[in-house]
C-alpha cells in the first residue's frame, strides 16, 4: 500500500501546475455558487432556431466581460454521467471505467473534496439543491462523505400534480424556492444547484414554454433538446435576478457548466443540418466536437474574455481552489488549473480517447487512433508522418497512465492512507441531511 500511495503522491507532484498569481485568491471569501446545467452542450450557446436565440440568457453571461468563458472545454463522464461529473469537479479525480462511482463506491471511499476543503481552509458552509430524491446516484451517502453540510433534496421543495417532470421538481420552481434556503446559509457558502428539467426525452409540457417554437427535424429528441434547453435559460435568468436582488450576486463567484452531451452519437446526424452540416458527411469527429460543453466563471471584478485553452472538467477543482485563494499542492487532483501558465492541455475521455490543443485522436473498432486536426476536421494519414505518429503514442501512453492511476486510487480507496497537512478526514456521521424519507 506504501508504495501504490508513494507512486500516486510523486505523479501528484510531477502533475501540479502553480497558481497563476493574475488569479490566485481573486474569489478569497466570495460565496461559491456552482451550477450544475443538466445535459447542456456547448454547441446551443450563440445558436439561433427559427431566428430565437435558443439561450439568449446564457449568451449575455458568455460575453459578458466579467465571465472568464471557456470554449474548448469537454465533458469527460462515463457510465456515471451526472455523478461522474459531480465526483470530478468535487474530488479532482476520475470517475470509473464502468458503472458510477457515486454507486459502487461512494459509500465506502475516503474523499478530499471541495466542501471539507472550502470549510476546513476558509470557513465555507456547504450545500447541494437539487430537484430529485436523494438516493438517486447514492448522493445521501456521497455528499455526508465529502463533508457537505446541508443536502436540498425533492422532500425540500413544494409539490403538487404538475411541479416535476422526469428527474424531478422542474428548475424554475426548484430554483426559485431554494432562494429561502440559500438565504440562511452562513456566508460565505460553497453551493451546488443541479438542474434536471433539460434531460433525456428533453419533453417540455406547453405551459413551460414561453412561446420558444422548436426546430421540425424528423428527430422529436433533437428538437424538444431546444425546447428545454430554452426553458433552462429562463430559469438561470430568474435566478440571477434574484441573486442580484437580494445581493448575494455582489459578494459570490457563479460557476456554470454543462455535465455532459444531451444528444448522443446516434441522434447527431439528426442534429446536423441544424448546425450546418449535411447528416451524410457527419463523422467521429463531428460527434467528439459534441462533447465541449460550457465552463463559465463569472464574478464582478473578474476580468473575462473567452478562453480557448483546452481543458475538462477534471481540471475544474484546482481552477477554483486556486480563484478562491487555497493552494492544491498537497491534494491528490488529477487536473490542472486551467488559469495556470503551466496548466496541462491534454483532454482526456473516460474511454482513452483524448484530444490535444491541435489534434483529437479516437480509437477505432479495432483500437487504431484516427487522427484528426481540430482546426480543419481533417484526418491524418499516421504512417505518413512518423513524427506525429511517436506524438500519439507518448500522449496515449500519459493518457492510460492517468486514468490508471485514478483507477488505482478510487478502486483501493488510497486517500484512506493519505491525508494532506492541516486536514483533518471527513465523519459522515457528523451529518444528517433528514431527507431519507421521501
Ligand atoms: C438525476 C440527475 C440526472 O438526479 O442528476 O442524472 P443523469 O441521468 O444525467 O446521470
Ligand atoms: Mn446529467
Amino acid at each position: 500500500v506504501g508504495t501504490d500511495m508513494d507512486d500516486v503522491l510523486s505523479d501528484v507532484e510531477q502533475n501540479y501546475a502553480k497558481p497563476n498569481k493574475k488569479y490566485f485568491g481573486k474569489a478569497k471569501g466570495k460565496n461559491i455558487i456552482i451550477i450544475h446545467l443538466e445535459s447542456f452542450q456547448q454547441f446551443l450557446i450563440n445558436d439561433k432556431v427559427n431566428g430565437q436565440e435558443v439561450t439568449p440568457f446564457l449568451n449575455s453571461l458568455y460575453n459578458d466581460k466579467n465571465t472568464m468563458s471557456f470554449d474548448n472545454f469537454y465533458h469527460e463522464v462515463g457510465q456515471g454521467k451526472t455523478s461522474d461529473a459531480e465526483n470530478m469537479l468535487e474530488t479532482g479525480l476520475f470517475g470509473l471505467p464502468e458503472g458510477s462511482l457515486f454507486t459502487k463506491l461512494g459509500s465506502d471511499n475516503t474523499f478530499q473534496a471541495a466542501p471539507a476543503i472550502l470549510g476546513q481552509k476558509e470557513g465555507y458552509t456547504s450545500a447541494v439543491f437539487h430537484g430529485n430524491t436523494g438516493t438517486f446516484w447514492n448522493r445521501n451517502s456521497v455528499y455526508k462523505n465529502m463533508g457537505y453540510d446541508y443536502f436540498f433534496d425533492a422532500s425540500y421543495f413544494h409539490k403538487s400534480d404538475d411541479s416535476s417532470l422526469g428527474f424531478g421538481i422542474k428548475d424554475k420552481l426548484m430554483l426559485s424556492e431554494s432562494v429561502k434556503y440559500l438565504e440562511q446559509l452562513q456566508q460565505p457558502f460553497y453551493a451546488k444547484f443541479i438542474t434536471v428539467t433539460n434531460h433525456y426525452p428533453f419533453q417540455l409540457p406547453d405551459e413551460d414554454n414561453d412561446g420558444f417554437t422548436a426546430p421540425d427535424t424528423n428527430n422529436s429528441t433533437v428538437n424538444g433538446y431546444f425546447v428545454t434547453a430554452h426553458y433552462l435559460d429562463n430559469a438561470l435568468r430568474e435566478f440571477f435576478d434574484y441573486l442580484k436582488s437580494s445581493g448575494i450576486y455582489d459578494n459570490s463567484m457563479i460557476v456554470l457548466y454543462g455535465d455532459h452531451y444531451g444528444l448522443s452519437n446516434s441522434q447527431n446526424p439528426d442534429l446536423a443540418p441544424l448546425l450546418g452540416i449535411n447528416s451524410d458527411d457527419w463523422n467521429d469527429f463531428n460527434n467528439s466536437q459534441m462533447q465541449k460543453v460550457p465552463f463559465m466563471i463569472h464574478m464582478k471584478g473578474l476580468k473575462g474574455g473567452i478562453n480557448h485553452t483546452y481543458g475538462g472538467e477534471i481540471d475544474v477543482l484546482p481552477t477554483l481552489l486556486h480563484l478562491a485563494g487555497i493552494n492544491t499542492k498537497q491534494y491528490v487532483q488529477l487536473g490542472t488549473d486551467l488559469l495556470s501558465k503551466e496548466h496541462n492541455p491534454i483532454v482526456i475521455f473516460r474511454n482513452k480517447n483524448f484530444v490535444t490543443p491541435h489534434y483529437t485522436v479516437l480509437k477505432d473498432n479495432e483500437g487504431n487512433p484516427q487522427v484528426y486536426r481540430n482546426k480543419t476536421g481533417e484526418q491524418v494519414d499516421l504512417d505518413k508522418d512518423p513524427i506525429l505518429k511517436q506524438k500519439v503514442a507518448k500522449w496515449q501512453k500519459y493518457v492510460n497512465d492517468k486514468l490508471k492511476l485514478s483507477d488505482t486510487i478510487n478502486n483501493k480507496n488510497l486517500l484512506r492512507f493519505y491525508t494532506p497537512s492541516g486536514f483533518t478526514p471527513v465523519n459522515p456521521k457528523d451529518y444528517d441531511y433528514q431527507n431519507e424519507i421521501q
